[in-house]
């Protein structure tokens, strides 16, 4: 188990907070996916929310990250609003996107968040020239990418790497290594087991942290911060993790994988070992949990009573904000 002591309680409780919003806020999506009240696709990250929980809390508001088409974690850890992120999902106007661009395309500069994205490792690049503005800057900014193991075979992974290398760039690479790139296991697909060995390729640093121990998570990130911000360039982090849920939200989809594996992997639960670890640690109880949970609940039924309330676009808007066809 990772030590915490450089994190107060209340921060301890916050990335738990944090953890259950993504988490309910998705539970909420998908089943309001599968009544057909959200349109689009929508792909969950229950069961990774630690990875995204325990980066983002090592960044700071001068930070930028950039998130994959499943986004709503990366989201949600970097500070966006409940409120507009279901109405995207909903496909009304007050969404991040007007409710034209759905769950894939929930972005939010003024909190440095730049944007999920449906186009598997487009991320990387876009981000790394963050990280290139950053440098640029001089405000000690840093970049970071998050994104999958199947994006991790793609060319922008490797470019990306190589130039955030060479040029010392203030960018830390977060492989989300849930073993599937949708129905394709990586094992067939990675000559390698681990990502984080191609780091060597590049000359910079490649660290394995259990993806489902956000305090792991938080403390190899905080170690790439720090790294990024003195000018020591950047970091791959590949984070173990596992998604719970099929690939995208689809009644009736079949999930391909192995269920012994798929409940295994569900008896290693972020959520649950985060909640043990505050309680051994004697900061959180039964009434410090219920209140969490409350709150949680809360913002989560403001934000779908926000989304129900709100206007669907016109369709004299169709083509407004669209700059290329
Ligand atoms: C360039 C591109 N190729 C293919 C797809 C279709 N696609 C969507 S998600 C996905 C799998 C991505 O796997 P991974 O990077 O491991 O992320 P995960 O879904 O596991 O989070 C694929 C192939 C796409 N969206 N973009
Ligand atoms: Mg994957």
């Amino acid at each position: 188990m990772a030590l915490s002591t450089n994190l107060s309680p209340d921060k301890q409780r916050e990335m738990l907070r944090q953890m259950l919003t993504i988490r309910r806020f998705e539970e909420r999506a998908s089943a309001d996916y599968l009544a057909g009240k959200i349109y689009g696709v929508v792909h969950c990250y229950i069961g990774e929310e630690a990875v995204a929980v325990g980066v983002c809390t090592a960044l700071g508001g001068n930070d930028r990250i950039i998130s994959t088409h499943r986004g709503h974690g990366h989201c949600i850890a970097k500070g966006a609003d409940l409120n507009r992120m279901m109405a995207e999902l909903y496909g009304r106007q007050t969404g991040y996107c007007k409710g034209k661009g759905g769950s894939m395309h929930i972005a939010d500069f003024g909190i440095g968040m730049l944007g999920a994205n449906g186009i598997v490792a487009g991320g990387i690049s876009i981000v790394t020239g963050a990280g290139l503005a950053a440098q640029m800057e001089g405000k000690g900014g840093v970049a970071v990418s998050f994104f999958g193991d199947g994006a991790s075979n793609a060319g922008p992974f490797h470019e990306c790497l190589n130039i955030a290398a060479a040029w010392k760039l203030p960018m830390i690479y977060v492989c989300e290594n849930n073993m599937y790139a949708a129905q394709t296991a990586a094992a067939q697909t990675h000559a390698l087991p681990d990502v984080a060995a191609r780091a060597a390729g590049y000359g910079i640093p490649g660290i394995v942290v259990d993806g489902n121990d956000v305090f792991a998570v938080h403390q190899a990130a905080s170690g790439a911060v720090d790294r990024a911000r003195s000018g020591g360039g950047p970091t791959l982090i590949e984070c173990k993790t596992y998604r719970w849920r099929a690939h995208t939200e689809r009644k009736g989809q079949p999930d391909p994988r192995d269920q012994a594996e798929v409940e295994a992997w569900k008896r290693k639960d972020p959520i649950a070992l985060l909640e043990r670890q505050l309680r051994d640690q004697g900061e959180l109880d039964d009434p410090g949990l219920r209140a969490i949970e409350g709150g949680v609940m809360s913002a989560l039924e403001a934000a779908v009573a926000f989304a129900e309330a709100s206007p669907f676009p016109l369709p004299e808007q169709a083509t407004d904000d669209v700059f290329a066809a």
